[in-house]
């Protein structure tokens, strides 16, 4: 027996990355409106205004961390290319990737609102248009039996609440949250029934994300109290409006390895992997684990909470665990071993994998191990909503763009999900791989960096109609599906 019935093979993308039409329907500017594209080891920025009216830029790093200076408001320059407003343009051209999406066989479509374009400022105004751009969108993926999987908030916060209240770090931006997400939950119902209330909760650590200016440990910290608190309510709220609601968290798993059988090395890595289960313990277990109360009190920080906060956090527990799977690393605190930048954060190098052209370290194994892990610490149905390989791909003289590199790396990664659930029985239920129609990096702001089934014709440059053609790897994926798997 191998993936059961109704497994969910899909695709992913998110709003700031995909949809476009920035300013168009009554949208409100979402903080990533005013972030700069980048490139490999190249920043992407913030531009912001000062207090005295002066433009001015900050560099952010691949994890798409501030600090962006205490006061100032993100602010939009003219004649610069910022990759979100048209991102690859699902605004126009969402009937298009659909029937591209119903073409490969998909079961489910993940994506994310724009809360900005739901809420223009992130406060209690509704924006008409903006509902109903969904409720098309729903509609159009219904008609062909895809089910919607809507991640609430992934990674762009309304440019109002970045500026006016310092994002996540002030208490009042729950309540702001939580009509965003009653509205969307009334409206959509009858429509949608698998959400997830945060991506990579685990990585949201910068202004671009959570619009906190001076990210200092105490102040991040007590956002993610916040968004603990938010994604708790969100929970009981979704399941009170619909019980058949299956709400899920979101966290980005990178399993790390300890260098050497050194005692030293394993606690390391221990301890590198906490920076996932503390995310995980609170929102599957309903409670903030021992290790992370002590690490708070050995660096002074003192997280303010109401006296119902954690009682919130142990009833509005989730669903299900989605996770982003893309690498492993290896952990050592030997300084001399050798390091690896990579595309998120320095760790070591693993001597016996191959790194991808953004030197993200390719480990398919890894994703048996992550999905072992994460069942037996939590026994909860697991879905991966994010997996695949950022690569550059050329187009042949006759149009066809050959990715059989990408073919490779997503047929190895099934494979090892395969043997999760054939030889170890883990409880998977679907899989949706990153940007499954060619969408804007989130780390570096390129378009350079593909990960879809379909190309899009739009380059870092700006320039580019937005026109869709299919690679080598949606055949492919297309009979992944058909065969429920079976055909890698
Ligand atoms: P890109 C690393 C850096 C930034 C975002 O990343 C990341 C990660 C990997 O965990 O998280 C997710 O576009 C994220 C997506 C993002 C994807 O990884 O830098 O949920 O928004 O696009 C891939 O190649």
């Amino acid at each position: 027996m191998s993936f059961k019935d109704g497994f969910l093979w899909g695709g992913a993308t998110a709003a700031s990355q995909h949809e476009g039409g920035y300013n168009l329907g009554g949208r409100g500017l979402s903080t990533f409106d005013a972030v700069t594209g980048g490139g490999f080891q190249k920043p992407r920025k913030v531009t912001y205004k000062t207090t005295e009216g002066k433009i001015e830029e900050t560099s952010i790093d691949s994890t798409m961390t501030g600090p962006v200076p205490v006061g100032t408001i993100g602010y939009i320059r003219e004649n610069i290319y910022y990759p979100s407003h048209q991102a690859t343009d699902f605004y126009h051209h969402h009937k298009e990737d659909i029937a591209l999406m119903a073409e490969m066989g998909f079961k489910c479509f993940r994506m994310s609102i724009s809360w900005s374009r739901i809420c223009p400022k992130g406060m209690y105004e509704i924006n008409e248009e903006g509902l109903q751009f969904y409720d098309d969108i729903f509609d159009e993926l219904l008609k062909y039996h895809i089910e919607p999987v809507v991640t609430i908030n992934h990674f762009d916060m309304p440019l109002y609440l970045a500026d006016h209240f310092d994002g996540w770090s002030d208490r009042k931006v729950i309540d702001y949250f939580l009509f965003y997400a009653r509205t969307v939950f009334e409206r959509y119902k009858d429509k949608v029934k698998y959400w997830m209330t945060f991506n990579e909760i685990n990585v949201l650590s910068g202004w671009c994300q959570i619009g906190v200016h001076d990210n200092c440990p105490q102040n991040l910290f007590q956002a993610h109290h916040h968004i603990f608190v938010a994604s708790a309510k969100a929970v009981l709220l979704g399941h009170k409006i619909n019980p058949q609601n299956q709400i899920g968290m979101m966290v980005s798993y990178t399993p790390s390895y300890p260098m050497t059988c050194r005692p030293e090395d394993v606690m390391e890595a221990i301890q590198f992997n906490r920076q996932k289960h503390f995310y995980m313990d609170v929102q599957v277990k309903g409670y903030y684990p021992e290790y992370q109360l002590k690490e708070f009190e050995r660096n002074n920080i003192h997280i303010q909470m109401e006296k119902d906060d954690l009682e919130i956090i142990q009833k509005g527990t989730v669903d299900f665990i989605g996770f982003s799977y893309y690498m492993s690393t290896v952990s050592s605190t030997d300084p001399n071993a050798e390091k690896t930048e990579g595309n998120q954060f320095i760790a070591c190098k693993n001597p016996y994998l191959s790194t991808s052209d953004w030197d993200w370290t390719v480990d398919p194994l890894g994703l048996r191990i992550a999905l072992n892990e994460i069942y037996d610490r939590y026994h909860k149905p697991m879905f991966i909503v994010e997996n695949g390989l950022g690569a550059p791909d050329t187009i042949n003289e006759d149009g066809s763009i050959d990715d059989d590199y990408r073919i490779e790396y997503l047929k190895n990664h099934i494979q090892a999900m395969k043997d999760a659930v054939e030889y170890d029985g883990v409880d998977l239920i679907g899989y949706t791989p990153w940007g499954c129609i060619d969408i804007v990096s989130a780390g570096t702001g390129e378009m350079k960096k593909r990960y879809g089934f379909v190309y899009v014709e739009r380059y870092d440059d700006g320039t580019g109609d937005f026109s869709r053609r299919k690679k080598k790897s949606f055949g492919w994926y297309k009979n992944v599906i058909e065969s429920n798997g079976m055909n890698l």
